[in-house]
C-alpha cells in the first residue's frame, strides 16, 4: 500500500500540470494495488484541481493549464466510473443531473453523478449549459425524483431560481425535489431559491438524495 500511495502523489501532481497519461496510468497502477476509487478521488485528484484553482486565482497559471488538469482530471475518473457502477435492477431513485445554463463547469458535477450511480441511482446527466426547458422535459420523460443543478460561476448560480420558477409554472414541483451545489452555492442560497436541500460535495449529495426520498 506505501508503494500505491507514492504513486498517487503523482497523480496529484499529474492532475495539478496537466499530465493526462500520467494521470491515466497512476490511476490505473492504483485500482490494480486495491487503492478505494472513494480515496483515490477525495485524497488526491479534487486536490490537484483544488490546487490548480488555487494558482489560477493568484495569476500564476492560465485558463488553457485549467483545460489540461480538467482533462488528466477526466482521463482518470474515466478509469474509475466503471468501479463505481451500480445495477440496473436495483436503482433506489432517478436524478436528473446537469450544470445551468451558462456555465461550463462539469468535473464536480460528472463527480455526483458518478456517486450517485455507484450508491445505486440511475442518473441521466444533461451535460453543462442546460435551460430550464430541457430540465424540465427530462424531469417528465423520465419520471425523474429528483433534479441536481450545479453552478461554478457566481453569475450563473441565479439560474437555478429560474429553473425552480419554470418547474413551479409547469406544475412539476410538488413532484420531484430539487437539490443545487458548485462551489458559490450555499445552504442559505439554495433555501433563498425554493430547493429542496444543498450538498457541499458528492458524498453528501448521495446521503442527502436518499433520504429526500425516504431510501435511508
Ligand atoms: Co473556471 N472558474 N472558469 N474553468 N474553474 C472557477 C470556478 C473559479 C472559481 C476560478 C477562480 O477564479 N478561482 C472562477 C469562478 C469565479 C466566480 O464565479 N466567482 C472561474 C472562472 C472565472 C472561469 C471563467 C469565466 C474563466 C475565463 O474564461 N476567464 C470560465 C467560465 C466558462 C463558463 O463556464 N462559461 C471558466 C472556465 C473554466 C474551464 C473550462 C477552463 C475549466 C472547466 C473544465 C470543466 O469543468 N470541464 C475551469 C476550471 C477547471 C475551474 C476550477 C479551477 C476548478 C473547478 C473544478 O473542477 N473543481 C475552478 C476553481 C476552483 O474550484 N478552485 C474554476 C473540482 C471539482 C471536483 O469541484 O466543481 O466544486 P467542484 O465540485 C464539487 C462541489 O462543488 C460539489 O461536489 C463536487 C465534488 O465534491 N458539487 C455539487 C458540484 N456540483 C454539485 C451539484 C450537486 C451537489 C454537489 O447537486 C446536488
Amino acid at each position: 500500500m506505501i508503494n500505491a500511495m507514492n504513486n498517487l502523489n503523482e497523480l496529484y501532481e499529474a492532475i495539478l500540470a496537466g499530465k493526462l497519461e500520467q494521470a491515466v496510468s497512476v490511476t490505473r497502477e492504483a485500482v490494480a494495488e486495491g487503492v478505494a476509487p472513494q480515496e483515490i478521488i477525495n485524497e488526491y485528484m479534487i486536490k490537484g484541481m483544488e490546487a490548480i484553482g488555487a494558482r489560477f486565482e493568484s495569476g500564476q497559471v492560465f485558463v488553457p493549464n485549467l483545460l489540461m488538469s480538467a482533462r488528466a482530471m477526466r482521463g482518470a475518473l474515466d478509469i474509475l466510473k466503471p468501479l463505481m457502477q451500480g445495477k440496473a435492477d436495483s436503482y433506489i431513485g432517478r436524478i436528473v443531473i446537469g450544470t445551468v445554463k451558462g456555465d461550463l463547469h462539469d468535473i464536480g458535477k460528472n463527480l455526483v453523478a458518478s456517486m450517485f450511480e455507484g450508491c445505486g441511482f440511475e442518473v441521466i446527466n444533461l451535460g453543462v449549459d442546460v435551460s430550464s426547458d430541457k430540465f424540465i422535459s427530462a424531469a417528465l420523460e423520465n419520471k425523474a425524483d429528483i433534479i441536481c443543478m450545479s453552478a461554478l460561476l457566481t453569475t450563473t448560480m441565479n439560474y437555478m431560481k429560474e429553473v425552480i420558477d419554470a418547474l413551479e409554472t409547469s406544475g412539476l414541483r410538488g413532484k420531484v425535489k430539487v437539490m443545487v451545489g458548485g462551489a458559490p452555492v450555499s445552504d442559505a442560497f439554495a433555501r433563498s431559491i425554493g430547493a429542496d436541500a444543498y450538498t457541499s460535495n458528492a458524498n453528501a449529495a448521495v446521503i442527502m438524495a436518499k433520504k429526500l426520498i425516504n431510501a435511508c
